[in-house]
C-alpha cells in the first residue's frame, strides 16, 4: 500500500461534514478509530505496534532495546476544524517511507519506528504536545492527569473510559533510551517553500511560544435595564485585550492572537458574569515574547481595572525555543542531497513533538510545501506531488540513519 492508499483510508475519520475539517480529540471515538487505522497501516508492513503508558503510538521495523532506534512520526489529532494534513501527512509518510524501504529490499542495521504522539494540539486538555512532555519528563503526571475538557472531563477519567491505566502516566526513559534519532515530517504551517519553490524543507528550529488563560470577572445583569454607568461588563476589557495583544504583536516582532474565547452564562440578554480568553503569542527569541506577553496582560489588567472588572492569567502552556540537532539536520541535508534533494533551512513558530523531544534526543523536522501557507482551517492542502517528494526525502533519511 502506498501513500494515497494509506491518506485515502485516514482521510474520512473524525472529519467533520459540515465544515470539512477536523475533531480529532485524544480519547474520543475519532481518536479510537484513528488508532485503529494506525494499528491497520503498521499491520500491513509487518511493524509490531505498542501503546506506551502516555497513549503514545509506536510501530516498530526491528525491536525497540536492539541498539539505538531511528524514530519518525507526528500526531493524529486536531485542531478544531483542523486540515488534514497537520500531524497525520507526518505519519501516512512514515508508514510510506517505511513501505518503499521494505519494497526496495532494504534491511536496517538498526530498529526504524513511527510515533503518533497523543494531545500535540492541546484542543482537549490546553497543554501543546501532551504525550511527548510526559515521555520526556517536561510535565508532573498528576498535573496532567487534573487537566480538564471543556466538559470538565479529566484526562485521567478520558484515559480510564478508553480503557488505560492512567496512574502509569508519566516519563518514559528506558523507551527513550532506544532512540537515537527523531525526525518528524509535517506539512509546512506558512508558505516560505512555496516562496522558495522547494518541495521539501528542514526546520532549523521552532520559536518559543505559549498559551495564556485570561478570564475577566465581573457582574451579571440585566442587558435591557441596567446603566451603563452601574455596569461591570468583562466583555469590555475581553475586547481592549484581543486589540492589545495585535499592537504588541507588532510592536515586539511576535505573533498574537486570542482565537478561544467563552462567555459565561453566555445570555444574549445579559451582561456576563465571565469572560475566559485564551492567548497565543509567539516571538523569535524569549526575550521578545516575554515583552510581547508582558505588554498583553499589562493591558489587560489596565482595562480590567478601568471597567471596574477583574482579571486573572495562567500560563495553560508554554514550549521554550527550540534549535535542533546540528549534526542531524547536515546529515538530513547529505542524505537529501546525495539524492538529488537540495532542502532550504527553515525556522517555523508551529510547536512540534520534535521540539519538545530535542531536549533528550537528537531531533529534526522535514517540511513539505503548503503552496496557500494555510493551516488549522480545513483549506489546509498540500499537493500530491509534494507529498510524494515528502516520502522520498524521509525514506531517504532513514535510510541513511538507519543504514547497515
Ligand atoms: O499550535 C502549534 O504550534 C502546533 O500546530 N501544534
Ligand atoms: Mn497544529
Ligand atoms: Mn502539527
Amino acid at each position: 500500500m502506498g501513500f494515497a492508499e494509506m491518506w485515502a483510508e485516514l482521510l474520512p475519520v473524525g472529519r467533520d461534514e459540515r465544515t470539512g475539517g477536523y475533531r480529532r480529540y485524544s480519547w474520543t471515538e475519532p481518536d479510537a478509530a484513528c488508532r485503529a487505522w494506525f494499528a491497520r497501516t503498521a499491520a500491513t508492513l509487518d511493524l509490531a505496534t505498542e501503546c506506551d503508558r502516555n497513549g503514545n503510538l509506536w510501530a516498530w521495523w526491528g525491536r525497540s532495546g536492539e541498539g539505538s532506534a531511528v524514530v519518525t512520526g507526528s500526531h493524529l489529532d486536531s485542531v478544531p476544524d483542523g486540515g488534514a494534513f497537520d500531524g497525520p501527512l507526518g505519519i501516512v509518510s512514515a508508514f510510506a517511507a517505511v513501505g518503499r524501504l521494505r519494497s526496495e529490499g532494504f534491511r536496517p542495521g538498526r530498529p526504524i519506528g513511527v510515533a503518533a504522539f497523543i494531545e500535540e494540539e492541546g484542543a482537549r486538555f490546553g497543554v501543546a504536545c501532551l504525550g511527548s512532555r510526559l515521555a520526556t519528563g517536561a510535565i508532573d503526571p498528576a498535573a496532567a492527569l487534573s487537566l480538564r475538557d471543556g466538559d470538565g472531563i479529566s484526562l485521567a477519567d478520558a484515559m480510564t473510559d478508553a480503557g488505560r491505566d492512567a496512574a502509569l502516566i508519566g516519563r518514559d526513559d528506558a523507551l527513550l533510551a532506544d532512540v537515537g534519532a527523531y525526525v518528524e515530517l509535517h506539512i509546512e504551517q506558512g508558505r516560505a517553500l512555496a516562496g522558495l519553490g522547494a518541495a521539501v524543507g528542514i526546520a532549523d528550529g521552532i520559536w518559543p511560544h505559549g498559551r495564556w488563560r485570561l478570564d475577566f470577572a465581573g457582574r451579571a445583569d440585566h442587558a435591557g435595564t441596567t446603566r451603563l454607568s452601574d455596569r461591570s461588563d468583562p466583555m469590555l476589557p475581553y475586547a481592549a485585550t484581543v486589540v492589545a495583544a495585535r499592537q504588541a504583536a507588532a510592536e515586539c516582532d511576535g505573533l498574537a492572537t486570542i482565537g478561544k474565547v467563552r462567555a459565561d452564562p453566555g445570555a444574549a440578554n445579559a451582561i456576563c458574569s465571565a469572560v475566559h480568553a485564551w492567548l497565543d503569542a509567539r516571538a523569535p527569541d524569549e526575550a521578545s515574547l516575554d515583552r510581547l506577553v508582558g505588554r498583553v496582560i499589562e493591558a489587560a489588567e489596565g482595562a480590567a481595572s478601568q471597567h471596574g472588572t477583574r482579571m486573572h492569567v495562567d500560563t495553560e502552556s508554554f514550549t521554550a525555543g527550540v534549535r535542533f540537532d546540528a549534526a542531524l539536520r547536515q546529515r538530513m541535508a547529505g542524505a537529501l542531497a546525495a539524492t538529488g534533494i537540495s532542502a532550504p533551512v527553515l525556522a517555523t513558530g508551529a510547536g512540534h513533538d520534535a521540539g519538545v523531544l530535542a531536549a533528550k534526543i537528537p531531533a529534526g523536522m522535514l517540511f513539505v510545501r503548503n503552496p496557500t501557507g494555510v493551516s488549522h482551517s480545513p483549506a489546509e492542502h498540500a499537493e500530491p506531488a509534494d507529498c510524494e517528494a515528502g516520502v522520498a526525502a524521509l525514506a531517504a533519511v532513514l535510510a541513511d540513519l538507519a543504514g547497515q
